[in-house]
């Protein structure tokens, strides 16, 4: 394991290498964060948060809502993407520019080149709400990394590997932090444990996660 800083124009980001694929670039995204808070607020506006059922009926504590050519839906049926809205029958909010020019960039400075993704699942944390373990398989290609970006109150995220018994490692993802997850990574279970109460300056008492994909 090494660290190891790299200039990204006036900014130095911290490449932090989780292992097998996955990369945290600490702080990659802060210099955008208003940015992406605004287009956050234009996609939930067009497509409302919702916290949505499982499977096997519970309903979720975090909130969801999606843009792209593709969106991920959880119900009665099962998980998939969709490209209209289930509420409203629309199609999901396009993909903005902001949110392709920092997942290419990001993938890039992670080591994979030309990652054009169609699809962004963008979830709300309030205090309380949490992911429990799972993995990411409802892509038609894994071989496409996943690039998340965390804004607002910071979070722990687990991660294990690719069985659900794998022990877990903790991090700690904050307000700007983007992670890239190819390779083996790609298939490691992951979640996110309950978020403490807070305030953050950008979100007031709230934590955002996109996580970008190549989901067609
Ligand atoms: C590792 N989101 O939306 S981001 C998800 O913070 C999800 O909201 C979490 O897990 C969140 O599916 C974690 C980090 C992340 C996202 C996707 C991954 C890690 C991943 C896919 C494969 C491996
Ligand atoms: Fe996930």
């Amino acid at each position: 394991m090494r660290d190891l800083f790299e200039p990204s124009g006036d900014q130095e980001v911290l490449h932090e290498p989780l292992g097998e694929g996955a990369v945290l670039l600490r702080g990659f995204a802060a210099a955008r964060s208003a940015t992406l808070l605004a287009a956050i607020d234009s996609i939930a506006d067009a497509a409302p948060f919702r916290r949505m059922i499982t499977p096997g009926g519970f309903e979720m504590s975090v909130a969801m809502t999606n843009c792209g050519t593709a969106g991920w839906v959880t119900d009665r049926k099962g998980y998939r993407y969709t490209t209209h809205d289930p509420d409203s029958g629309k199609p999901w909010p396009r993909l903005p520019r902001e949110f392709l020019d920092l997942a290419e960039a990001a993938a890039v400075a992670a080591g994979f080149p030309g990652f054009l993704p169609d699809a962004c699942l963008v979830n709300r944390y309030e205090p309380g709400a949490r992911l429990s373990l799972h993995q990411d398989r409802d892509e038609a290609d894994y071989g496409h990394p996943i690039v998340s970006v965390s804004l607002g109150l910071p979070a722990t995220f687990q991660f294990g590997g690719p069985k659900r018994s794998d022990p877990v490692k903790k991090v700690a993802l904050r307000h700007g932090d983007v992670v890239v997850w190819g390779g083996a990574s790609r298939l490691f279970h992951h979640g996110v444990l309950t978020l403490k109460d807070g305030e953050h300056p950008s979100t007031g008492r709230r934590r955002f996660n996109l996580t970008m994909r190549k989901a067609l």
